[in-house]
């Protein structure tokens, strides 16, 4: 067992009800063993990113704090993404719910189950504009806080378009 560590998990669904699948998950994410939800950014509406001919995704971010390593954590998300009926078909393809580690305690792993931070969450609007909103100096990585990079992204990439739900 390792000690109480922050980690970053991003939720995601486009497929069946989005709305109401990341609700639920994060009642099912809080009550894994050695896990508890720290804070939640709002929801938000976002294009597809990657494969564009498919329905816009609701988006969220979570803080956490966990007694689990990352491997375990992982394995507890995926195990979550089953029970919601998650279906590995299509890479970047919709999906009933998509949860993913962000950030594990600020670790670097090049485990390429688990590549930590997220290899592409810098990149992405629907991930770093939620995570601003409730950890704005957040690091990822060496890329820099998550208020930068949101601003940076929303400049830069006016189309990944994000909007609070209200
Ligand atoms: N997830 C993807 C691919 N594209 N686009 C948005 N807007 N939101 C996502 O969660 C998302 C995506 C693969 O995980
Ligand atoms: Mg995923
Ligand atoms: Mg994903």
């Amino acid at each position: 067992m390792t000690q109480n560590v922050t980690a970053v998990i991003a939720l995601g669904a486009n497929l069946g009800n989005p709305q109401q699948q990341i609700t639920a998950a994060l009642s099912a994410l809080n009550q894994v063993d050695g896990v508890r939800i720290k804070a939640i950014s709002p929801l938000y509406q976002t294009k597809p990113v990657g494969k564009t001919d498919q329905p816009d995704f609701i988006n969220a971010v979570i803080l956490v704090h966990t007694t689990l390593s990352a491997q375990l954590l992982l394995r507890q998300l995926q195990q979550i993404e089953l029970d919601f009926g998650r279906e590995r078909t299509i890479r970047f393809g919709p999906r009933t719910l998509d949860l993913d580690v962000i950030d594990y305690n600020s670790q670097l792993s090049h485990d390429p189950d688990l590549i930590l931070p997220h290899p592409r969450a810098h990149e992405r609007a629907f991930v770093m504009v939620p995570l601003a909103r409730i950890a704005p100096y957040y690091r990822i990585g060496s890329h820099g806080t998550a208020a930068t990079l949101a601003v940076k992204l929303l400049q830069e990439k006016p189309a990944e378009k994000v909007a609070v739900l209200n």
